[in-house]
């Protein structure tokens, strides 16, 4: 009987999202698009499953249920309902607007072009609140300003272009940039779309396609550029408090929890990171740079960089701070560009830095050299997600050490 009803479960059908190789005969190779038949999940990592005949194991995770054509799957993997839940509260705009450097760096922007901005189009994607629409209504003349906005914030936006007098100018629409219609093509998309490590979150992706979309050809992506930001450094107060601290408790030995706390605390980027400007072991370098024109959204499933630091000080090196900078070109010739920077050198905003522990802290010398590369993979299946690989190596060990870290922060 229990045998008889096994096999009335018929199998199930599933997209792969991601090619794998079968590294052995018991492991079926699968590429993107096909559809295999799962007919046991034997773990939550391996099932059993069928493709033309044949049969193998393949890793779950490569497997979407239903076709990956499906709108509503897509959704999924873009946690868009979650996504444009949060955003459909106050909380983070609050957040946002209350970043001094971040909303007076877009409030800078128009200032300086604001000449330039009379009788442009305008299109703010993720408005938000309307704040850079607002400013552009206000301190320029442009022609028209359309704001896109999918949260239902967008209810509050339209109310706020009403009470600041600025729906002659400003169009307010509702949706994802991906999917609205607006009447014209554009002259500027401004956006703020910058997440943690840059890219997390991935409405980088949005932004590139409503310019491949609506801006007219010559126009102008504000920022215009991006980059990350890498530096070797010290993390003592951190170390201290997540790892030391098992040493010695009310004098007790509890360094057996300290694995535990590798994994708990370092095994992941620490995200509000505040690296003190003397922490930092050598001179920042920009890792991967993003030029917001020629920018592709193939481009984003894997971002490479190189680094090479020459230590100029003597210090204990805990691990790699990171963080990004935009610039918003002039619409005026030779006109001077506008910055936003997140580094410690700069003043804090709320995305502050992010910090990746090594395992182990070492020893360092002034005059040692650091080398290595940063990889930024995009995870195939959670498309707001990425995963951040240090490879690097000091100069003076032979060993080349890895450490792998993984982002995947679930919003
Ligand atoms: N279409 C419309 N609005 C969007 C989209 C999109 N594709 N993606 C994000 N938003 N810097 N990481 C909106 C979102 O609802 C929120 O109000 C704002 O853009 C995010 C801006 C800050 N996030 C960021």
């Amino acid at each position: 009987m229990f045998v008889e009803m096994e096999e009335e479960v018929p199998p199930e059908e599933f997209n792969v999202l991601w090619s794998f190789a079968g590294r052995c005969s018991e492991e079926l190779s699968i590429r993107r698009g096909d559809q295999v038949n799962v007919h046991a999940k034997i773990s939550p990592e391996w099932w059993w499953a069928e493709l033309r005949g044949v049969f193998g194991y393949v890793p779950a995770s490569y497997l979407h249920k239903g076709s990956t054509e499906d709108g509503e799957e897509e959704e999924d993997m873009w946690q868009n309902e979650e996504y444009y839940d949060i955003y459909g509260t106050l909380n983070l705009h609050l957040e946002m607007l209350s970043d001094k450097s971040r909303t007076e760096a877009y409030r800078q922007v128009i200032v300086n072009n604001s000449a330039s901005l009379h009788r442009k189009v305008v299109m703010d994607l993720g408005c938000g609140t309307g704040i850079v629409s607002l400013f552009c209504a206000q301190l320029a003349k442009p022609t028209a300003v359309y704001a896109v906005e999918a949260s239902s914030m967008v209810e509050h936006t339209r109310e706020l272009v009403k009470q600041n007098a600025c729906e002659e100018v400003i169009t307010v629409l509702q949706g994802r940039a991906e999917e609205i219609q607006l009447p014209e093509q554009v002259d500027v998309l401004v956006s703020e779309w910058m997440g943690n490590c840059l890219v997390f979150e991935f409405m980088v992706e949005s932004v590139l396609l409503a310019r491949d979309r609506w801006l007219r050809e010559g126009g102008t992506m504000w920022p215009s550029s991006a980059a990350l930001t890498l530096v070797p450094c010290q993390a003592h107060r951190y170390y201290a408090e997540k790892m030391a601290f098992w040493e010695k408790p009310y004098g007790l030995d509890f360094t057996p929890l300290q694995p535990l706390a590798l994994q708990e605390f370092f095994a992941k980027p620490k995200f509000s990171h505040l690296m003190e400007p003397g922490d930092a072991l050598a001179s920042p370098t920009d890792v991967i740079c993003l030029d917001m024109h020629t920018l592709q959204v193939a481009d984003l499933e894997e971002m490479q960089g190189g680094f090479q630091f020459s230590l100029e000080k003597s210090g204990i090196f805990h691990g790699f701070t990171a963080w990004f900078s935009v610039s918003f070109k002039s619409l005026e010739e030779g006109g001077a560009a506008v910055e936003l920077n997140t580094g410690p050198e700069s003043e804090p905003t709320h995305w502050k830095q992010t910090l990746f522990m090594l395992d182990v802290p070492i020893s360092v010398h002034a005059g040692d050299a650091i080398s290595g590369t940063i990889i930024l993979r995009r995870n195939p299946i959670w498309r707001r997600h990425l995963t951040v690989t240090l490879n690097w190596e000091i100069s003076g060990y032979t060993q080349v050490r890895q450490m792998k870290h993984s982002l995947c922060m679930i919003i």
